[in-house]
């Protein structure tokens, strides 16, 4: 890969709009991915492989429950700065920030809110360390958009619960150590359980031949007969309220992260256009590359406001659902739609691993998935402004 020589875009001089700690916080994370995810990560998404020696140096970086309180090893940080530490991961690559927006929001993030202050204590430190890993469990291969009606269950023995049943689609799955699980008790009601890796019955093979999300690791999570001790239920998440919590947490740095991921798109293209000479001329001087080109930072620009205003919105208690899906499917569209622009201005070499252009594309493409579909974040802003759900 070529040497990393991204420059941030800041058309709004927003930088104006942050606080210096924030701004501080962003740089260390910038610098971070610079020299530690540059370096190795086409390799690592060309061979499929999830770069595991960072997860202690994430840890470190603080990346890991930013916003979760220091007394739990979390760092105590706004919502604006978490997101603009998923912004810089993403920048790097979305699988990354992946492995971070799981283990901050997914995993942390259930068992802070809905956690025992036993399972807070056991669990929370070493997450933030990354001396643990953990995944979230919601997905099965019949219930993709539609959790509620997921057959994972499981039984009341006395002394534990019996759980069956199947996840798909599950990031960090194949290392994690820990795995918040989503699944119905007798009554059909949805509650959350920790299960650790080591329990009799619990599997979690990988899922193989990605074109996308490469340089993460994805899997099944399988519950044969699996006995959980009763203290690793959640005791304070009913319903399928409790897992959808936790997306709008996940969906938020989501939203930071794709503008991260299109900001590496733009800045590549734009410097390649001022390089690359056709008809004797830079194609950055052509009028087809120019539109292309302002209509990237005007999308990236007007991303980068909303997120600003919904990070602020989070902070005061004051960020819906619905804001956040909004956030979620307009910034991930738009990024998607900045790499394909971006890869047609990179003519052929755009095709190559020279330039992150091809591996944010195929990324992108998980994370218009993830966390609810584009479609699915359109209709609950449809029924949000319209009052009617058209969901079924
Ligand atoms: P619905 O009837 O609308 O809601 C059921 C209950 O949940 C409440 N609720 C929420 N609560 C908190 N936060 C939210 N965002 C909530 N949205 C809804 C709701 O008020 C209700 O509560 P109650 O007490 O009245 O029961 O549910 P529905 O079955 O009609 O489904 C609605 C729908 C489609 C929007 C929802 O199910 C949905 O979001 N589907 C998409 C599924 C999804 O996003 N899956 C993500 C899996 S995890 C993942 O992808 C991780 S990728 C990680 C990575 O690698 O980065
Ligand atoms: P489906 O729900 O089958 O949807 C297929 C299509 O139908 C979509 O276009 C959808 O928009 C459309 N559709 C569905 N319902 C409606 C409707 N009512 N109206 C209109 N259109 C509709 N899940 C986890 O639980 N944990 C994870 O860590 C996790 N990591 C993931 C990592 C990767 C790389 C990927 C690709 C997925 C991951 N997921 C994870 C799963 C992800 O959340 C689901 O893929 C997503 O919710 C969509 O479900 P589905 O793939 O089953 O698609």
């Amino acid at each position: 890969m070529h040497k990393d020589r991204f420059t941030a875009p800041d058309y709004y001089q927003l930088d104006e709009l942050f606080t210096s700690e924030q701004i501080l916080i962003r740089n260390t994370a910038r610098d971070w991915v610079k020299a530690h995810i540059s370096p190795i990560i086409e390799k690592a998404a060309q061979d499929a492989v999830f770069p595991k020696h960072i997860i202690p140096e994430l840890g470190k970086l603080g990346a890991f429950g930013p916003t979760i309180p220091p007394e739990y090893g979390g760092g105590g940080l706004d919502y604006t700065s978490y997101g603009l530490i998923m912004q810089e991961l993403e920048r790097g690559d979305s699988g990354i920030r992946s492995t971070a927006s799981v283990q901050g929001s997914l995993v942390m993030f259930p068992i802070y809110k809905y956690g025992s202050e036993e399972q807070k204590r056991k669990y929370l430190p070493k997450l933030a360390s990354g001396e643990w890993m953990g995944c979230f469990g919601l997905t099965e291969p019949d219930y993709g958009s539609d959790p509620g009606s997921m057959k994972t269950h499981f039984e009341d023995k006395g002394s534990y619960y019996l759980l069956n049943g199947a996840k798909m689609w599950i990031s960090n799955a194949p290392f994690a150590e820990v795995a918040v699980v989503w699944a119905k008790d007798e009554n059909g009601k949805i509650k959350g359980l920790i299960v650790e890796r080591g329990m009799e019955g619990f599997t979690t093979p990988e899922t193989h031949g990605k074109w996308s999300l490469r340089a993460s690791a994805t899997g099944e999570l399988v519950f044969d007969n699996v006995k959980v001790p009763k203290e690793n239920l959640f005791p304070n998440a009913s319903g399928l309220r409790g897992p959808l919590g936790c997306l709008d947490q996940a969906r938020y740095g989501i939203a930071w992260g794709a503008v991260g991921a299109a900001m590496d798109c733009y800045d590549s293209a734009l410097r390649y256009s001022q390089e690359r000479i056709q008809f004797s001329k830079p194609i950055a001087s052509f009028q087809l590359t120019q539109k292309k080109l302002s209509e990237m930072i005007t999308e990236i620009t007007k991303a980068q406001l909303l997120c600003w205003r919904l990070g602020n919105l989070k902070n005061e208690g004051r960020a819906s659902t619905q804001q956040v899906s909004l956030a979620k499917r307009n910034n991930v569209a738009m990024a998607l739609d900045i790499a394909r622009e971006a890869r047609q201005i990179h003519g052929a070499m755009g095709i190559t691993g020279d330039y992150p252009i091809m591996r944010h594309m195929m990324n992108l493409e998980s994370v218009i998935t993830y966390e609810g579909t584009h479609d699915i974040h359109l209709l609950i802003t449809g029924e949000h402004i319209t009052g009617v759900s058209a969901f079924r």
